[in-house]
């Protein structure tokens, strides 16, 4: 096993489209060249991404934002903990154990799953139930080839993920009040955990997974509230009941199973009728922008909640 290497932070500005696509190529090259030279493994260099077509056509949030502005409460209640807490993370070496109504149940090395599902980049666009929203090239492979894999049986209807519990390397699990109860847990329908659009990510912008936003690998799925994208994921159970999430958990009244982006539907304590885009000016609420229904993606997933009371199912 080679050494873990911490991603980069480059330009603190938002990158040209063009210009990003140039930088992708360049560690494309530059990854082959590393695994030819070194025979390293998979994660211990720039994930050499193919561009996929699930990408927006926005203004990238910079990468600066993306690693400093987190919600991973394992790390710290604070936007900027996850960022200066998760040092002593040790993402590798990493297993993810797949259970539960499946003909083939079994526990899978992140890095095995790399080389079998190359990569792909997808630039998404992400939404948070506070409000705020970043577009984030992330590099991942369809958590529906993983769930192929162990071949969920007819009686599956839905998926569950857990988090790795790891007090010793993760500081907001250690404190002296619980924030959250342990592990942090997660749950999506069978379809839309086999939605096209669903992805286990495994790095941004090119480069591996920093700890702050998931390492090793974690779920990124568009049109939902970004707490659905649950890190560090060590375990996947497929289950006849519905799975119940942290938030749902912790404030039923606030937060639902679904979290799909609905802008017609308040939060208890605040308007989703707009976002604000992080990275982007904010003087006199410039950055702000509508929240779309599904966060955009409604052509694609609309049709997963026909004849759904949206409002009941929130
Ligand atoms: N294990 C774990 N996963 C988590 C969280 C968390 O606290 N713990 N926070 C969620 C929330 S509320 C959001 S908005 C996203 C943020 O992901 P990002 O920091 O990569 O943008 O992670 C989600 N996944
Ligand atoms: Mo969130």
């Amino acid at each position: 096993m080679t050494a873990y290497h911490p991603p980069k932070i480059a330009s603190s500005e938002i990158t040209p489209r063009g210009m990003y696509l140039r930088r992708r190529e360049f560690l494309g090259a530059a990854a082959v060249a590393a695994l030819a030279l070194s025979g390293t493994d998979a994660m211990a260099a720039p994930l050499a991404a193919a561009k996929s077509s699930y990408t927006v056509d926005e203004p990238l949030t910079p990468i600066k934002d993306v690693t400093t502005y987190n919600n991973f409460y394992e790390f710290g209640l604070d936007k900027g903990d996850p960022a200066a807490l998760s040092g002593k993370f040790k993402p590798l070496p990493w297993t993810i154990k797949v259970d539960g109504m499946v003909g083939k149940p079994g526990t899978f090395d992140i890095e095995a799953l790399i080389k079998e599902f190359p990569p792909e980049e997808r630039v998404y666009r992400m939404r948070c139930v506070e409000a705020w929203s970043m577009v984030i090239p992330w590099d991942g492979f369809p958590l529906a080839a993983l769930l192929d894999k162990v071949e969920p049986l007819g009686s599956a209807k839905y998926v569950a993920f857990e988090t790795v519990v790891r007090p010793d390397q993760m500081p907001g699990q250690n404190g002296f009040f619980q924030s959250l109860n342990w592990p942090y847990v997660e749950g999506l329908r069978l379809d839309e955990a086999r939605h096209p659009l669903t992805l286990l990510a495994v790095g941004l912008y090119g480069e591996t997974m920093p700890n702050q936003n998931g390492a090793p690998v974690r779920l990124v799925v568009p049109w939902k509230y970004g707490f659905k994208g649950i890190k560090s994921i060590v375990r996947i159970t497929l289950t006849e009941d519905q799975p119940k999430n942290t938030w749902q958990l912790t404030n039923p009244q606030e937060y639902g199973f679904y979290a799909n982006v609905n802008p017609a539907v308040d939060h208890p304590r605040w308007s989703q009728a707009t976002e604000r885009r992080i990275g982007e000016g904010g003087f006199f609420g410039a950055n702000r922008r509508p929240t779309l229904p599904f966060n955009g993606y409604a052509d694609q997933v609309a049709s997963l909640y026909a004849g759904m009371d949206l409002r009941a199912n929130f």
